[in-house]
């Protein structure tokens, strides 16, 4: 099979061809794409017809992914720093000078502790061959320390494997059939707009929407109802249902007597929480709670999805089970309608040990970094508990200067000029400017990968539409040069990226069907636990975790207060939320032009309640701080914003702010109760209007 094996377009010139791929991105959607190529040259981007999650809708950000792949400024050959670090200066050198210097730093230093090298990576691309496939691999081999990979889902993650007993959930094309969806802590319409889709329908048929989100979203806007409540409550409005079904008697009690354990411990606790308390707590008026407790407990199918934006605070853990055990109370799950989706990705039989070869680690056990708190981590000195201090890094699929929590020490870490830092790239990002060498890496276009989703439940091949760009390759073929120049010649280096595709799922899925359509769906129940068998160690659902007691944490789930709880009238009295801007993904897309005029600027959102106190008119540049830092952008005075509240949107690069700095800025690397995930939403800041003269001092860095 040819690397770039395509099928004819009907209807297209001689040298037209479409290939068929999936998108990359860190989004639920996991779209199958159809690029058009002509003479070698991808035109068009856009979604696979055939294949219903995506229904042939791409968002806005992918449908213009040529703007991406052939940007002027894409890294196109390996650079080597020149400037100081952070100056964003770099000479080009060739492919071969490059590994071999990268080889001998990294060797020297493995010679002393390889743990001293430290992986980061994310999820710029999702697939699973270029992010952890050969990557992994070398790394093992290398015995680096390992990354916990926290910085998005973990709270969220460890709670359904404590409630549900993994990431598994609804299958998302039957929010169709549901009757009453509710929308938590998930901006869908910028975030999940094929889940979006699916909304639509049940609305069509009669279906009751409610979003529960501190910022007035474009999704709010399109529900019947909107609470808006404060951020990190989610735990506490869950518990007055709990409370309201319980009075009520709205409850199966068979599905909780044959499929659920710790009712009676779960029943006491929930009744210390009448709507009164909630309300007191969310910001919300008792008879929002009280409604929606009566719609959830009265109808049928009834259906949440939960989204990750509501677990980025302390109690982000205990919050997503106390809304996971909703569904078991009412006995949703019974339909296929019914239930909660938060993660789908648990359902795949993704074969991990083939495509990263723990193995190669030979026993030993490297120590393990989590990525939310590099910034301190890049600062500490070696002792016993930590090991030995970050020497080199590696980053790929990330870019943590800009959305890593406290900026100024991640910045202040990647400026260690002892630190010796390789970034794999599309771009110079915030990131890249701080390394040592950039290495120039293929796009989506230019690759194979295979695909996991954690917003549907099926498979998808990316196959390469065009040729690698310049000299640009890809991040298995790079780690796979790393390996040979560092003299690992275990046969798993020779594997390539057509093998490691057919080795991440073995012989569960049909690769034959892959390469045919593009995609293939996963033989699943319609509805996972209509009849239990949830995969926890009880085998039902845990309302009480006898796990998390071992752990030392309450077995049950409660409400636990931010870490920042922003007091009026004390010194930081507002809280900042900083959800995703719809047109970019996190920090990707922030550099393509057509996008960011979309976005405009950096801006935080803030009611007219507090802005005009303060003196702050829509429009006016203003300084976000607290004492972690400070952040300037635009003030979109506006009802988007609940009082009491700011919305700093999107992950903005530094080097494009007002004053080289982003959000990130003001966010602490304090962690979640459970799974050591970051609190991007629990910070509190001020805001002040700038006088004119320090707004137009421009970008510093
Ligand atoms: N366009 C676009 N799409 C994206 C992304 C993006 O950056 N841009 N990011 C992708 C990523 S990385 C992920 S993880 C996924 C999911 O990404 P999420 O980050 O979950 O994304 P959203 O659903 O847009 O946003 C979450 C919503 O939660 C709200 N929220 C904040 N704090 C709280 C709270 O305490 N309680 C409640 N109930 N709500 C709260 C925010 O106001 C926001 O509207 O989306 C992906 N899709
Ligand atoms: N304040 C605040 N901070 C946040 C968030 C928030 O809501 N608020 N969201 C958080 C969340 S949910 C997440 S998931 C993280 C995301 O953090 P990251 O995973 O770091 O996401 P991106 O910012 O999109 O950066 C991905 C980078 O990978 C690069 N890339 C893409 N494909 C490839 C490839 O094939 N090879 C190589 N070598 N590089 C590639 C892209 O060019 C891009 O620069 O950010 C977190 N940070
Ligand atoms: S970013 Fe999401 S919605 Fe956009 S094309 Fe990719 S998977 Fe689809
Ligand atoms: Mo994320």
């Amino acid at each position: 099979m040819s690397a770039t094996e395509t099928f004819a377009a009907s209807g297209t010139g001689a040298d037209t061809v479409q290939v068929r791929g999936a998108c990359p991105h860190d989004c639920p959607d996991t779209c199958a794409l159809l690029t058009t190529v002509a003479g070698g040259v991808a035109v068009r981007v856009q979604g696979n017809p055939d294949h219903p999650q995506t229904g042939g809708v791409l968002c806005t950000k992918v449908s213009r992914y040529t703007e991406r792949s052939y940007h002027p400024e894409r890294v196109l050959q390996p650079l080597k720093r020149v400037g100081r670090k952070g100056e964003g200066k770099f000479e080009p050198v060739s492919w071969d000078a490059a590994l071999a210097d990268i080889a001998a730093r990294l060797s020297a230093i493995a010679a002393r502790d390889p743990q001293a090298i430290v992986p980061y990576s994310y999820a710029g691309t999702m697939g699973l061959v270029q992010a952890e496939g050969m990557a992994a691999r070398f790394f093992n081999r290398l015995g680096a320390s390992l990354l916990d990979r926290t910085i998005c889902s973990a709270a969220g993650t460890e709670a359904l494997v404590h409630t549900l007993g993994g990431k598994v959930g609804m299958r998302v094309q039957f929010f169709a059939e549901s009757k009453l969806i509710l929308i938590w802590g998930s901006n869908s319409i910028a975030s999940n707009l094929h889940f979006w889709r699916y909304v639509q329908q049940a609305k069509r048929d009669g279906a009751r929407i409610v979003c529960i989100d501190p910022r007035k979203t474009e999704t709010a806007d399109k529900c019947h109802e909107h609470i808006a409540l404060r951020p990190g409550t989610d735990a506490a409005l869950a518990l007055a249902l709990m409370h309201e079904l319980i009075v009520h008697d709205w409850l199966d009690h068979d599905y909780i007597a044959r499929h659920t354990l710790g009712w009676d411990a779960l029943r006491e606790l929930a009744l210390q929480w009448p709507p009164e308390r909630a309300a007191a707590i969310c910001g919300v008026p008792v008879e929002q709670i009280v409604r929606l407790a009566s719609d959830w407990g009265t109808t049928q199918p009834a259906a949440i999805r939960l989204n990750y934006g509501m677990q980025r605070v302390r109690g982000g853990g205990n919050a997503a089970r106390a809304i996971a055990c909703l569904p078991a109370l009412t006995g949703a799950w019974r339909h296929r309608a019914g239930g909660l989706l938060l993660s789908s990705s648990g359902q795949y039989p993704i074969d991990r040990a083939a495509l990263q070869r723990p193995d190669l680690l030979a026993g030993r056990q490297p120590r393990t970094i989590n990525m939310v708190t590099i910034g301190d981590d890049l600062l500490r000195e070696p002792d016993e508990g930590f090991g030995p201090r970050i020497e080199a890094l590696v980053v790929y699929n990330s870019n943590p200067v800009a959305v890593a929590p406290e900026s100024v020490k991640v910045v202040r870490g990647f400026a260690r000029e002892d630190l010796f830092t390789v970034v794999l790239e599309h771009f110079q990002t915030d990131t890249a400017d701080y390394a040592d060498y950039i290495l120039p890496a293929t796009t989506q276009l230019e690759h194979w990968d295979i695909h996991a989703s954690y917003g549907h439940t099926d498979v998808l091949l990316n196959r390469p539409a065009i040729a690698p760009q310049g000299q640009a390759l890809p991040n298995a073929q790079i780690f796979r040069e790393l390996a040979r120049h560092m003299g690992f010649d275990e046969p798993c280096f020779a594997d390539d990226d057509l093998t490691l595709c057919r080795a991440a799922f073995g012989e569960t899925v049909s690769f034959d069907e892959l390469l045919d359509k593009g995609f293939a769906t996963l033989q699943l129940p319609d509805a996972p636990f209509a009849s239990g068998s949830f995969p926890t160690p009880s085998g039902r659902c845990e309302f009480f975790s006898a796990r998390l007691a071992a752990q030392g944490l309450d077995g049950l789930p409660d409400h636990l207060p931010n870490h920042e709880l922003a007091e009026p009238g004390s010194a930081w009295p507002l809280a900042m939320i900083s959800p995703p801007a719809r047109n970019f993904l996190n920090s990707s897309f922030v550099n393509v032009d057509s996008l960011r005029a979309i976005e405009r600027e950096p801006l935080v959102e803030i009611h007219p309640d507090d802005a005009a106190p303060r003196g702050i008119r829509s429009g006016d540049a203003v300084r976000v701080f607290n004492p972690r830092g400070s952040y300037h952008c635009k003030a979109d005075v506006s009802a988007r914003a609940r009082p009491g509240v700011v919305n700093g949107l999107g992950v903005w690069w530094r080097k494009l702010g007002l004053n080289g700095t982003n959000v990130n800025e003001l966010t602490s690397q304090r962690l979640t109760d459970m799974g050591r995930g970051p609190v991007f939403y629990d910070c509190r800041v001020e805001v002040a209007r700038l006088a004119p003269a320090e707004a137009a001092c421009g970008n510093p860095a």
